[in-house]
């Protein structure tokens, strides 16, 4: 998929063009981004599929900017990309990728005081060199600091959504191979944290010859950028996209312990030790053992490992020594919500505002996904930027989504809005318009640099509202790029479970918001909740396996989930569903 690759690139120009001070164009090229961006299909099919004009078919793109997508496409390289850049110090895309600063002021700084890359970004500031320049304040050299850690933690770590389909095709891979027994992602991956250091894979294999076999395969593959270690019994690898790959393999019969210690997390493993020393028993990668005679008492899977230790054995996705060996010493453990039993999505978008699929597409792929509802639930009147609807446009996208509703069968489609809380708490839409609504999820879209008390009041009084159904990414986190809002969950879950307003799980990779700590601390206030993708495209409707991940970090059930309920039982949740 080349789609976020040529997005960036055409995202790249528009801000080189912009700090050359060029009208116009930057706003073509940010247009055109967006729509290669949010594009379901593959832009390399679109393109093989019927060349330039396929190409120009598509919202936003003109013939000049086709041209340069079909260059880069065919040759790998974009000559006006590259002129463009040499006009420019090396690292100034890289500048770019901060959060906070734009095109203007990273023109300025490197004019007036010869900034070139991050590292110097941020010394210049902590010099207070920034502040003394006009234009800036110590305001916004603070906000160029915090930009610059947002930066650089994003670096080290890889969201969990974009890691995890490669890591799998990987797996997949090693599965098919000769000499292969068993194989699984492990570490932080498998337990699916939001965000992942390194790769972990761990496959089994009879004899040795067979390491060394799975080994040089591991170590050739084509997406191979460098070799940090080869060795019979591990391998580092760093692929082309910057992941780094830990591969280790172990005999057969040591599987379930090496699967086990693995998986980590560090801090579960720790304990599950001490545990086992306690029982007189020695626990690592290799198995269990007796201490006092050291046979082997289990190691072939991973049951079997923790039942020796006294354990059931616990979902890794609850392995973070956060009360998991407890319940599972009292036989205790959740019964965590499964992955596909998600029945709808409560949260989509459509070319009516900001998305890239119209309705007819977005209802298709449910339907293709086996869901019995989806919700269509487009921008209101203050989200400029994402083409939200006017009063008058959305009365119109309801009737028309009802019309469609009408005639399609085999799913449900319900119409509603994402509509933004407004600062002084209100919904952006009147009553009498979101009374029409099946659906109702409120957002914060704006001044999110509000005070904790301003936060809180403002959305406990979108809470207060009563045609609320939804409350939106709770707390408007954007992993990398945007911190999120100050805010007083505690105050928030409570007043969500007294109203029975539904707190959302967003699933989009850079979101997972609420994140798991927060809708486990929310479910204690007895609150419920939602899954949603918040889809711009066909394509995001299948995020939400991540949605299910964050609930079982949460420790969350089936019970919990409101979208893992059949369509007949939404008006217990939903004031105005009717079926
Ligand atoms: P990451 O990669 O930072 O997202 O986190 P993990 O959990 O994948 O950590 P990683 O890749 O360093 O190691 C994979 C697993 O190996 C880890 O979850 C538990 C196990 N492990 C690694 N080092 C240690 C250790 O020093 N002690 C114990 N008990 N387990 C370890
Ligand atoms: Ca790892
Ligand atoms: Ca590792
Ligand atoms: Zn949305």
């Amino acid at each position: 998929m080349k789609n976020p690759e040529v997005a960036q690139l055409l995202y790249d120009i528009a801000d080189m063009l912009e700090m050359q001070n060029v009208s116009f164009k930057p706003a073509a090229y940010r247009k055109a981004a967006r729509s290669v961006e949010t594009l379901s299909e593959d832009i390399a099919e679109v393109f093989s599929s019927g060349g330039r004009k396929k190409l120009m078919a598509l919202p936003g793109i003109g013939e000049s900017i086709a041209e340069k997508i079909e260059e880069f496409l065919t040759t790998g390289k974009l000559k006006y990309y590259d002129d463009l850049k040499k006009k420019f110090p090396q690292h100034i895309t890289e500048l770019m990728n901060v959060p906070g600063i734009g095109p203007k002021r990273i023109k300025l700084l490197h004019d007036k005081l010869g900034i070139k890359t991050v590292k110097q970004l941020e010394a210049a500031a902590k010099a207070h060199k920034i502040s003394k320049l006009p234009g800036f304040g110590e305001k916004s050299e603070g906000e160029i600091l915090k930009g610059v850690g947002i930066f650089q933690k994003g670096q080290e770590r890889m969201l969990l959504g974009y890691a995890l389909p490669i890591a799998q095709e990987i797996e997949g891979r090693l599965k098919g191979l000769k000499g292969v027994v068993r194989a699984s992602l492990a570490g932080s991956l498998r337990r699916k944290k939001e965000t992942i250091g390194d790769v972990d894979l761990l496959v089994s294999c009879k004899g040795g010859k067979a390491a060394a076999k799975i080994m040089n395969f591991f170590t050739m593959m084509p997406d191979v950028n460098r070799i940090l270690a080869k060795g019979e019994t591990k391998s580092s690898i760093v692929l082309k996209t910057g992941l780094q790959v830990d591969l280790r393999v172990v005999d057969d019969d040591s599987f379930g312990a090496a699967l086990q210690y693995f998986t980590g997390s560090k801090e579960h493993n720790v304990v599950a030790r001490e545990l086992a020393i306690r029982k007189g028993l020695k626990l690592n990668e290799y198995g269990v053992f007796r201490k006092s005679s050291n046979s082997r008492i289990a190691g072939k899977t991973e049951e079997e490992v923790y039942k020796a230790i006294g354990l059931h054995c616990m979902e890794p996705e609850i392995r973070e020594n956060s009360g998991e060996i407890e319940a599972a010493a009292k036989n205790k453990l959740p019964n965590l919500i499964e992955y596909g039993s998600i029945k709808g999505d409560f949260h989509c978008h459509t070319v009516k505002s900001d998305g890239g699929n119209s309705l007819g597409d977005m209802v298709a792929a449910a339907k293709q996904l086996g869901y019995e509802y989806i919700a269509i639930t487009d921008h209101s009147k203050s989200e400029r930027i994402a083409h939200g609807l006017s009063i008058e446009d959305m009365e119109k996208w309801l009737k028309e989504i009802r019309a469609a509703s009408a005639k399609i069968k085999g799913i449900k489609v319900l119409a509603g809005s994402e509509v933004d809380i407004l600062p002084n708490g209100e919904l952006d839409f009147p009553d009498d318009l979101l009374k029409k609504m099946d659906v109702v999820v409120g957002s914060v879209h704006s001044r999110f640099k509000s005070t904790k008390e301003e936060m809180t009041k403002r959305i406990l009084t979108a809470l207060d509202n009563r045609h609320l159904d939804i409350l939106g990414h709770p707390t408007g986190r954007m992993i990398g790029k945007r911190e999120p809002y100050e805010v007083d969950l505690k105050r928030i879950f409570a007043a969500a479970a007294e109203k029975k307003i539904l707190l959302e799980i967003n699933a989009h990779p850079d979101r997972t918001d609420l994140k798991d700590v927060h809708a486990r601390e929310a479910k204690g206030f007895g609150c419920k909740f939602v899954i949603n993708t918040d889809s711009h495209s066909t394509e995001n409707l299948k995020f939400m396996d991540l949605g299910v991940a964050i609930a079982r970090r949460a420790w969350l059930s089936a019970e919990d989930v409101v979208n893992t309920r059949p369509l007949r039982e939404l008006p217990k949740f939903f004031r105005r569903i009717k079926l």
